[in-house]
């Protein structure tokens, strides 16, 4: 909490083209909180180097995760919209968390478990220590809430662990952050394997909707989509593919699974796919129009990365000299 206003901070990493997974689970629920709360969205950047990237594409996905982020609804004067790399303050933060995280913990993170499998090659320790600097991330802004969709339950769980083990050191430093997952969209599958989240770095480009896919290609999509040998569309055990389809249809057109058997029943998959297919392109076109428009203007995207970095530094500034002074570090005095 920052005085009497709550804080929202979330992150998206700039590591491939945005997902109706990463729209759904994430993004759409950040601008719940714009009016209420003080709201901090970055672009995760430092975080994506945990696996290789090319510097070309990171640059290009910077600026495209934060027109993403405009286009969605978030106001640039009503969010604090940054880069990660432009505050400093997050990766001096989390060496200082690292010494506050226990080795045992990092290793039950299934994100890492997981990558690491997937990146056997590359098995870094930014990828170990990737939850301490989401961790700093989340801590610096004193942040009471956290969208996110359910995968990202368990780094917040350890953020929470960590300010705890340092407030009971050093009590009154940093505000309990809550996870806030959304009930509708929280784990979207993949449409290739429905067992899988969908994930912006699948090399299986029909396995995943992209926020800026057109219409022909979202239906495509949707129509190759993986179901089962059924013909009925409802929500049930072991029909991953449809319950899938189901809460992508449901989260576009806000109608609830009963509505969704009721209009479907007696039709077979091919005209729910359709309509899932219809329903995504039409909430994504005016997404899209609008992300067109922004990604045209670099300067005003330059301009509003400016202006949030300098909004953030300001909190983050304010918190790591807290957190220096209470762990005895000597403050110089052009700092004081
Ligand atoms: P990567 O494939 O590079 O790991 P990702 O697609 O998993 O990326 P992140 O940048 O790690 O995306 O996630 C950004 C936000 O989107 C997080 O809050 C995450 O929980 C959410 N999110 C990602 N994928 C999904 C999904 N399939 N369903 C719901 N939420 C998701
Ligand atoms: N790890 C997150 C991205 C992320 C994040 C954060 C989310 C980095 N820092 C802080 C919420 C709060 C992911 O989605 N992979």
């Amino acid at each position: 909490m920052l005085g009497e206003t709550k804080v929202s901070f979330s992150g998206v990493q700039p590591s491939g083209n945005l997902t109706i997974g990463n729209y759904l689970g994430a993004i759409r629920n950040f601008s719940l909180y714009s009016e209420a709360y003080k709201c901090f969205y970055c672009v995760v950047d430092s975080h994506a180097i945990t696996v290789r990237q090319v510097p070309a594409e990171l640059r290009r996905r910077t600026y495209e995760t934060l027109a993403l982020y405009i286009a969605c609804g978030l106001d640039p004067q009503k969010n604090t919209l940054y880069v990660q790399s432009h505050v400093h303050e997050h990766t001096e933060l989390a060496w200082i968390l690292n010494c506050f995280t226990m080795f045992g913990e990092l290793s039950r993170m299934t994100q890492f478990k997981d990558k690491s499998t997937k990146h056997a090659d590359n098995i870094n320790a930014g990828l170990f220590t990737y939850p301490v600097l989401m961790a700093s991330d989340i801590l610096l802004y004193q942040t009471d809430v956290v969208p996110i969709g359910i995968d990202q339950k368990q780094h917040v769980e350890l953020c929470r662990n960590i300010a705890d083990r340092f407030n009971q050191i050093y009590p009154g430093t940093f505000t309990m952050p809550e996870p806030i997952i959304a009930k509708d969209g929280k784990k979207i599958m993949s449409l290739a394997e429905p067992t899988k989240k969908m994930s912006k770095s699948d090399e299986n480009a029909n396995a995943v909707v992209y926020i800026l896919d057109d219409k022909d290609t979202i239906i495509r999509k949707f129509k190759r989509a993986v179901t089962d040998s059924d013909t009925c569309v409802r929500f049930a055990e072991g029909k991953d593919g449809i319950n899938n389809l189901m809460s992508i249809y449901s989260c576009f057109t806000q109608k609830t699974y009963e509505e969704i058997e009721r209009e479907f029943e007696g039709r077979g998959y091919g005209d729910f796919k359709l309509a899932v297919g219809e329903a995504c392109a039409a909430a994504l076109e005016p997404i899209q129009k609008e992300y067109a428009k922004l990604l045209a203007d670099k300067a005003y995207l330059e301009q509003v990365m400016a202006k949030g970095a300098e909004e953030a530094s300001y909190v983050a500034r304010r918190t790591l000299g807290k957190v220096k002074k209470k762990l005895g570090f000597v403050i110089p005095s052009s700092h004081t």
